[in-house]
């Protein structure tokens, strides 16, 4: 569901999202500074706000504990606040609060860049850091990204191609948000690589899950009732992974006969590996994503760094980086979960 809105309904829409923002910050119990504060707790430290795609997606949960523990370690002042939606623009009222509440930097994993930047660009022009993580944006001094585009899209292609042999088959794509760069960099490099490495494997579909359960398994659904040939799926999408997942387990007559792999958690997969629904599939670690993120939040904030090519940063128990081109500092590779480690790991 893509959204446009027309100005007039944009400014309504967001004068009262920023009302219920400001309201959610203070709920949420987080220590917006108050009173005037300039955004520095006592100790002079700076602030943080962590804006993920959507509250309640255990994958920014996971993300956000390992934010809020580099905080914890850096004295930082930390708020954790976000939609409950998808949206493309839901995300705005949030950042808006941000500049008002004078933090001194934002980290933010955007569903749209577009929708957001205006307001991105703003909170830079008032001083504050912006810290695009896990999904970037045009307008922010640094992107902490968990793993290269090429190397995702590799990983996942090789995990597909090697379950279908050189019969090779009709697959579909499940992704998330329509909007979201990551998932649209991965889509794009996934398509490129098996049409120029995989002749015997056709992308039949690609579908959107929106990051939300009942649209992922819907469309999980549509893609295994409406492909009579498909026989795997790639969901590069916590949300979208667990959900077709989830469909394949409710749908004996899927079993065996479609695969599905993806990006997904080791914590909400297991049940899925361990039944044999699910072989195999992928990710990073979302908690040193979060963790890696705030420590760039703080170098920022500090003057340290400004996030330009070749600066270098200590981020606590991750060691040393060093930013890249585009300003991106990359956290590593991808790694492969099956059932010799999925219950390895708790996020
Ligand atoms: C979902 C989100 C997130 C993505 C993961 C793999 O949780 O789309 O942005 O990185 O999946």
């Amino acid at each position: 569901m893509n959204f446009t809105f027309s100005k007039s309904a944009h400014r309504r829409a967001v004068s009262i999202a920023v009302a219920i923002a400001a309201a959610s910050v203070l709920l949420a119990g987080c220590a917006a500074p108050t009173g005037g504060s300039t955004g520095t707790d006592a100790a002079g430290a700076g602030s943080l706000t962590v804006i993920p795609k959507s509250l309640g997606n255990k994958y920014f949960e996971a993300s956000d504990k390992g934010a809020k523990a580099a905080a914890d370690e850096l004295g930082l002042d930390f708020s954790e606040v976000g939609p409950t939606s998808t949206g493309s623009a839901d995300q705005v009222p949030f950042i808006q609060t941000a500049i008002q509440t004078g933090q001194k930097a934002i980290a933010i994993a955007a569903n749209d860049p577009a929708a957001v930047c205006n307001d991105l660009k703003a909170a830079q022009d008032a001083g504050v850091k912006v810290v695009a993580f896990d999904t970037d944006t045009d307008c922010r001094d640094i992107f902490i990204n968990q793993a290269t585009v090429d190397g995702i899209a590799q990983g996942l292609v090789d995990l597909t191609s090697k379950h279908l042999g050189t019969a090779g088959g009709t697959i579909a794509i499940l992704s998330g948000g329509a909007n979201a760069a990551n998932l649209n960099a991965w889509v794009d490099a996934m398509t490129a690589l098996i049409e120029k490495e995989h002749p015997e494997i056709t992308i039949a579909q690609v579908a959107y899950g929106e990051d939300v359960d009942q649209k992922a398994y819907q469309a999980a659904q549509g893609l295994m009732q409406s492909i009579p040939d498909l026989k795997a799926i790639i969901a590069p999408d916590t949300v979208s992974v667990k959900e077709a997942a989830h469909y394949l387990s409710d749908t004996p007559q899927f079993q065996g006969k479609v695969w599905v792999t993806g990006l997904g958690l080791p914590s909400e997969m297991a049940t899925y590996v361990t039944s044999g629904v699910i072989e195999q599939f992928g990710l990073w670690n979302p908690e040193d994503l979060g963790y890696l993120a705030t420590y760039a939040a703080d170098a920022l904030t500090q003057g340290t760094i400004t996030g330009k090519e070749g600066d270098k940063f200590t981020a606590g128990k991750l060691g040393d980086f060093t930013v890249g081109s585009g300003g991106e500092v990359v956290l590593g590779p991808m790694f492969v979960f099956d059932k010799g480690n999925v219950g390895d790991f708790s996020f």
